[in-house]
């Protein structure tokens, strides 16, 4: 596969953006190798630089519940943009996201929205502590809520992928206050409450664990956590920047039947451009400024662009049967990937709630990866990076990390995944 293009690109890049990325866990640090400069995105499939055609299962990491480019969200920003691009006040198109969110999402009456999943989780905890009045927060280790200072500490994703220590950078003092639990362990929360009483504002949790690889809840693990939370005077903070309207339609809190206090929402909702918000119970949302005290602002929030995106999004996910089609192949998919690392008697743990699915290949046939320390401890990153490159050498593009999930689109269809799980089976004959 010729990537002259993408390599003498990034080498460009890399002369003036720090690692030649925007993001960390795009430059293919764990995996190795030479980051593909995508030109050009079209339903499932992206084009690199040099013109190699990838399905796509990374969807800009979720967002792309439609696939690339799809025509209503394209003309959508295009419609609105002939009309101006920000205005800094007020829009309809706000009011039409946020009412359409509310209606999908079970738990809440208001949301605010922002630019980022980062902003989202740094605002949803400053509201708790101010709803409360507590300081401390409790997070989960492998758990990621974006890199706001607080939440810096054993986070997942790039921090997982990179193995980094936690932040440089982020005064001691930021994060005296992050307490850490493990996931899946509802005593060691326990043993917070008790141990700080009365000081514990909220716990923010992934209700599905994808920034450790696909690490489920185990049963009754997330509504027990709500219970303590709520028996001990916290908040319970649920993050589904990734599992909104991916776990199901209405996120994870439809599919585990949950009633979290604040949802933190992302990528999806701004149907590939810059959206987070931040959402809950009206009694909690009413703190926020300017009708409360609790201080948050954003020039481009609600930015008519990406709530036309969303909007847009939203609408067609929604219409009869799109989201139970794209659940259907997620599950081909995964059911697919199990069959195939059976038959060649591979160790791997396989995950898929909704649309969204994952993958560890294990260093010991019998581990059970279910938090951070087991996913560092028995995930076998260097087999995945030789998985990762077979794939991508046959136009298959997967997650540059172990430690992510993957993702389908409307776009995917049976045949992308006959043909992804055929490069799988030929790509582990090579390297097993
Ligand atoms: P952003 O600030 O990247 O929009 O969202 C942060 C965030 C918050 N909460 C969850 C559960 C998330 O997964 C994320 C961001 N996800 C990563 C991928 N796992 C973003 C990819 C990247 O960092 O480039």
């Amino acid at each position: 596969m010729d990537t002259s293009k993408s390599e003498t690109l990034f080498q460009r890049a890399q002369q003036v953006i720090p690692g030649g990325v925007n993001s960390p866990v795009r430059a293919f640090g764990s995996v190795g190798g030479t980051p593909r400069f995508i030109e050009k995105g079209q339903g499932a499939y992206i084009w690199d630089a040099d013109g190699n055609r990838y399905i796509d299962y990374v969807l800009s990491w979720g967002p792309l519940v439609l696939g690339h480019a799809f025509p209503a969200v394209v003309d959508a920003i295009q419609q609105t943009a002939a009309n101006g691009t920000s205005y800094g006040a007020p829009t309809e198109l706000e009011n039409q996201l946020a009412e359409l969110v509310i209606d999908i999402v079970p738990s809440i009456d208001m949301i605010r929205f922002v630019n980022s999943g980062t902003e989202a989780c740094m605002s949803a905890l400053r509201l708790a502590r101010a709803y409360t009045g507590r300081e401390k927060i409790i997070k989960f280790a492998g758990n990621y809520h974006g890199h706001a200072d607080m939440l810096l500490v054993q986070a997942g994703s790039g921090v997982a992928t990179f193995g980094l220590p936690d932040s440089p950078g982020v005064p001691g003092g930021t994060t005296a206050n992050t307490l850490i639990a493990p996931y899946n362990d509802l005593d060691a929360v326990r043993n917070l409450f008790e141990a700080n009483p009365d000081s514990i504002a909220a716990a923010i949790v992934e209700p599905i664990a994808a920034n450790m690889g696909f690490v489920l809840p185990d049963d009754g693990y997330l509504q027990g956590l709500i219970d303590l939370c709520h028996e001990y005077g916290a908040l319970l903070i649920l993050d589904e920047v990734m599992t909104g309207f991916r776990a199901s339609i209405g996120g994870a809190q439809q599919a585990f039947n949950l009633d979290p206090d604040i949802t933190t929402l992302g990528k999806v909702i701004g149907g590939g451009l810059p959206v987070g918000a931040y959402a809950g119970k009206r009694e909690i949302m009413q703190h926020v400024a300017p009708v409360g005290t609790m201080y948050q602002a954003g020039t481009l929030s609600g930015n008519p662009l990406a709530m036309a995106a969303g909007l847009a999004t939203l609408t067609e996910l929604r219409r009869e049967g799109v989201f139970e089609q794209i659940e259907s192949r997620a599950i081909q998919l995964a059911e697919g990937i199990r069959a195939v690392m059976a038959e060649f008697d591979v160790p791997a743990q396989v995950g898929q709630v909704g649309t969204m699915f994952g993958f560890y290949f294990l260093t010991q046939p019998l581990a059970s990866i279910h938090d951070y320390a087991s996913a560092k401890k028995f995930a076998d990153t260097d087999r995945y990076a030789q998985f990762f490159h077979g794939l991508l050498e046959e136009g298959v593009y997967l997650a540059p990390s172990q430690f992510e999930a993957g993702f389908l689109s409307s776009a995917h269809t049976e045949d992308d995944i006959d043909y992804t799980l055929a490069v799988m089976k030929s790509t582990l004959a090579s390297i097993i």
